[in-house]
């Protein structure tokens, strides 16, 4: 329980958020215990290919990776969620001498190490609690004699705005150090036929994932929320080639929230999601900003997702 004077972020977020001309939420928040099992969901839905396709790219090219990377790599994997990708990178490494997972959730970072110790006894297993937006990571990172790899699939990275992947590349350039690479998977601009259906799946099952949020709020700020005035949206901006989600308010109402009142306007949304789809050349451009170079990448036949390999200039 928060006693007001302990800092609650999500309701930081939360009030700040929903007090903007265009209310929005950032999309972390999305991922409590049953939004990520929802999300393990959305990854199996037909209309959903980025994960398949990711996953089909690894599979492929994994040794074409693993010669890229090296011997005795140190494998660094940001949000580290999907234990399932970096098995299939480790597997086609040789001698891989230690994995780092960097996530937020400790919980979670316990059992994903616990799982990974089993199968691969002569792997050091370093897992580091934080935000994978946090700096100074360089200092827990093991010695090995091969080099340093960051990990970054699911195309996470698109989740975040200009500003936050240069921090974030910045960052992981000064702990990954000279002599690096990384690879980082992100999903590609493509027609919002194929898009909008991607995040608005006929079973409902992305919407229901939206709509989670707000009963993560009526449950952990005693918001008021009603599940049924809130409809789930999938928006194709194509100016700034992202995929939005909303939570459309279906008629004017006011909601309380953590003591606090917000008016909605038939119509109004809350923004609580941007998936960017940026295109490699443009992404490549931001990487050079930040020390990196695209040294070559891997897709699908379609063109539908890439995984990328960077290396520090
Ligand atoms: C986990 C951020 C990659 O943007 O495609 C899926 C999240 N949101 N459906 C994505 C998500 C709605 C997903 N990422």
């Amino acid at each position: 329980m928060m006693d007001g004077l302990t800092r609650d972020p999500f309701r930081e977020d939360v009030i700040k958020g929903l007090g903007q001309p265009q209310k929005a939420i950032p999309s972390r928040w999305l991922y409590d215990e049953k939004g990520s099992k929802l999300f393990d969901e959305i990854t199996e839905l037909p209309e959903y290919y980025p994960t398949r396709t990711e996953l089909k790219i690894l599979g492929d090219r994994a040794g074409e990776m693993a010669d890229a990377i090296g011997p005795e790599a140190v494998i660094v994997e940001y949000g580290a969620g999907s234990l399932l990708k970096v098995r299939i990178l480790l597997d086609a490494l040789e001698r891989p001498a230690a994995f780092v997972p960097v996530d937020i959730s400790a919980s979670h970072l316990e059992a994903a190490a616990d799982e990974l110790t089993a199968d691969y006894p002569d792997l050091t297993i370093k897992p580091i609690a934080s935000d994978f937006m946090a700096s100074n990571l360089g200092e827990s990172l093991p010695e090995a004699a091969g080099r340093r790899a960051g990990f970054f699939p699911g195309s996470t990275v698109g989740n975040l705005l200009d500003a936050e992947i240069h921090r974030f590349l910045s960052n992981a350039r000064a702990d990954l150090g000279d002599g690096a690479c990384f690879i980082i998977g992100i999903d590609q601009p493509k027609p919002p036929k194929i898009l909008v259906p991607a995040y608005d799946d006929a079973q409902g099952v992305t919407a229901a994932f939206n709509k989670n949020l707000l009963t993560r709020m009526n449950r952990e700020l005693d918001a008021n929320f009603d599940l049924d005035a809130f409809a789930h949206e999938a928006r194709w901006n194509q100016s700034d080639s992202r995929i939005e989600m909303h939570l459309r308010s279906l008629k004017p109402q006011t909601v309380r929230v953590a003591g606090e009142s917000f008016d909605f306007q038939d119509g109004e949304t809350i923004h609580t999601e941007n998936s960017r789809k940026i295109a490699l050349d443009r992404f490549a451009g931001m990487a050079e900003k930040a020390g990196w170079s695209l040294s070559r990448h891997w897709t699908d036949e379609k063109g539908l997702f890439a995984v990328m390999l960077l290396e520090a200039d």
